[in-house]
């Protein structure tokens, strides 16, 4: 068993890294470049790209060290039947879920903006979850996945810190999972959104998990 002390708030968290996971959220092109879903909602996607440096040391760290890594995209089949009304009413018309923009149908399942980003793109034998919510646990096997591996604590990293981060977040802890978050390795179009995403997860004495930072993290994971 390699078990270390993470320093994070509200206090610190123990993590066996043979039952931790590192999930990294939604770290697709529709989201970090120009053109794609992102762009279409009306967001600046240049704030995202922050998180991708810190995200990418504690990817290698991580495989280094044989921590469970699996990877999630948002999207949908491309006749749209799992995506709801509700859903593909989101955004500029021009620009909604399905149409056509520079980096292929805007997030449809196999088209160039729906794939992960080059510098954080999956090894081979990393799960990637599809998933056509904001939570990774939605209409996806996320779980079974991680029941199967005996996992028990997430590092929950991506985009954007208080939408599908967050909704991961909420979904796991309710499943009994333990999340840390660093906030280094997520990001939002709303640099306040993610300030406050991140402390509504650690206050009330870590209400939905703890919050951390890669340089914690790699301290602790030697
Ligand atoms: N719009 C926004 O902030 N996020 C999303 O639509 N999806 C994810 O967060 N992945």
């Amino acid at each position: 068993m390699s078990r270390v002390i993470v320093e994070a708030e509200p206090e610190p968290i123990s993590l066996n890294l043979d039952r931790t996971a590192l999930v990294i959220i939604d770290m697709q092109r529709d989201f970090l470049e120009p053109g794609g879903f992102g762009e279409s909602l009306g967001n600046d996607v240049s704030l995202l790209g922050k998180a991708v440096g810190p995200l990418k040391t504690l990817l290698a760290r991580a495989r280094r060290k044989g921590v469970f890594v699996i990877h999630t995209r948002e999207g949908h089949r491309p006749d749209l039947s799992d995506a709801p009304r509700a859903k593909v009413e989101r955004g500029a018309p021009s620009a909604r879920i399905g149409a056509p923009g520079p980096m292929g149908r805007i997030l449809i399942r196999g088209e160039p903006g729906h794939d992960i980003i080059a510098e954080l793109y999956p090894a081979p034998g990393e799960p990637v979850i599809d998933k056509p919510g904001k939570g990774a646990f939605y209409a996806t096997d996320l779980h079974t996945v991680l029941v199967n591996r005996g996992i028990e604590s997430l590092i929950v990293t991506g985009v954007t810190t208080e939408v599908c981060v967050h909704t991961t977040v909420r979904e796991a802890n309710d499943r009994g999972y333990r999340c840390v978050v660093p906030s280094d390795c997520c990001g939002s179009y709303f640099p306040e959104f993610h300030e406050m995403g991140l402390k509504m997860i650690k206050a009330q004495g870590g209400i939905f998990g703890w919050v951390s930072d890669s340089t914690r993290i790699l301290s602790a994971m030697g």
